[in-house]
């Protein structure tokens, strides 16, 4: 068993430095220091931001082993310095970052060999630590991926077209009122805003059956869904004002229409793919002239795991299974969002398709820590966040890892960010 789990760590471990590799080596050392958008670091301070955080907690604290280099902490803590101004900062070059986070991975191996994961540190239990690393670097990965969509230039990422359309999902499904059990305390690697597991109470709704896909947008974008300050909240049509917008970021308009610019390619826009690159109020704008409204955190959740015949709430909406090809586009296995109807065999119970993977889904509830959060291991993941700013993003995208992505996990962003893979389903009371 202990052993089992130690072989799952290594593979897991070489498996998303592969994919760190890829982001990080198609490009040239010009490419990897520039900022190619203020919102985001260069890709080399992601890199050797992954080596340190790495460093930190594997090599210096479950390894118990002397720092790799002790004198770059600071250059690295994303409280320290803003994306903004990381460019300014004397940071490893290429060469140099890449030959510090193999070193790191190095001893991190042989602290791997060494661990006991039945101690009875909290840090270690079950491998949690090593699922901790290896989910950020996951998660810094898809950050990287949505770098590459700003980087402008010839294409040096390539991956086969996601599957077609082999079903078509209902419109609306109506989940049933009542109680569910959100959040974990059974998922190993489970982070700590998605602790503990809770009872609630979710009355019934309505949720799309599917994701909003770009025919759909495209719909409100020609009824002059921009142009119409009715769809709007207040800060959203402040911010549609202030920022120009009329159509989701990366999108081309030229004589015949619109079209988009997929990491470096000129591509038609697919109308039954999910949109994405939508801000939250943005999202908020579509739902409110489709006379609907964004699903809750909670009745994202419940659509996602509640499984009516149990009333049990499961890992994913297919079951307990860990995510497969089949099951949702996810990993960076392709480079956009699957046609809705892709995947059928990933739908839950009742027929709500693709919660898991192609699109992250904007909800409208607030980043707001589960009864009994305790911050673990380090409150700058989620606490120092909660009540801020925020909206939730459920399911992961084209671009999440397997390993970084659960029907429990919590992301969130600023309610004006779609440099992220964003786009969302709508909801309405079923009273
Ligand atoms: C959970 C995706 C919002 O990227 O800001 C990475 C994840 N935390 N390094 C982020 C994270 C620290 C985080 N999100
Ligand atoms: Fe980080």
């Amino acid at each position: 068993m202990t052993q089992d789990l130690r072989l799952t760590i290594a593979a897991e471990l070489e498996r998303t430095r592969t994919r760190t590799a890829l982001l990080t080596e198609t490009v040239d050392d010009d490419d990897l220091t520039r900022q190619h958008s203020p919102l985001m670091s260069p890709l080399v301070w992601d890199l050797a931001h992954v080596g340190n955080q790495e460093e930190l907690w594997l090599v210096r604290d479950v390894g118990g082993r002397d720092p790799v280099r002790h004198d770059i902490d600071e250059l690295y803590d994303a409280f320290k310095h803003a994306r903004r101004d990381r460019p300014a900062l004397p940071l490893l070059k290429p060469a140099e970052a890449r030959a510090y986070v193999g070193q790191v991975r190095d001893k991190v191996f042989d602290v791997l060999d060494r661990v006991r994961f039945d101690s009875s540190e909290r840090l270690v239990d079950g491998g949690f630590a090593f699922g901790m690393i290896l989910q950020h670097e996951q998660q810094h990965d898809e950050t990287m991926l949505a770098t590459h969509q700003l980087r402008t230039g010839a294409p040096v990422l390539h991956a086969p077209p996601p599957p077609p359309a082999v079903a078509i999902p209902a419109g609306e499904i109506l989940i049933k009122g009542g109680t569910f059990t959100m959040g974990t305390d059974t998922e190993p690697w489970a982070l700590d805003n998605e602790r503990s597991a809770h009872r609630v109470d979710v009355p019934a709704f309505w949720i799309d059956a599917a994701p909003v896909t770009n025919g759909d947008y495209l719909a409100f974008m020609d009824a002059g869904g921009y142009d119409d300050e009715r769809w709007w909240s207040e800060r959203g049509w402040a911010h549609r004002q202030s920022a120009g917008l009329e159509a989701p970021l990366h999108w081309l308009r030229d004589q015949d229409g619109w079209q988009y610019r997929r990491f470096g390619r000129i591509e038609p826009i697919d109308p039954a793919e999910p949109v994405v690159h939508v801000c939250y109020f943005e999202a908020e704008a579509y739902a409110a002239w489709a006379g609907k409204r964004l699903p809750t955190e909670a009745e994202w959740e419940k659509a996602a795991r509640w499984d009516p015949a149990t009333g049990r709430s499961r890992r994913f909406p297919w079951g307990d299974d860990p995510p497969g090809p089949e099951h949702a586009n996810l990993g960076q296995r392709h480079l956009a969002p699957a046609p809705v109807g892709a995947y059928p065999a990933g739908a839950s119970p009742l027929g709500v398709h693709q919660l898991i993977g192609d699109v992250w889904e904007w909800v409208s509830s607030g980043f707001e820590p589960y009864p009994g959060f305790a911050a673990f291991p380090y409150r700058e993941y989620s606490e120092v966040f909660f009540g801020g700013d925020y909206r939730m993003l459920r399911g992961g995208s084209f671009g999440t890892d397997t390993a970084a992505v659960r029907s429990t996990f919590r992301n969130w962003d600023h309610p004006i960010r779609r440099q992220i893979f964003s786009g969302f389903r709508c909801a309405r009371d079923a009273s």
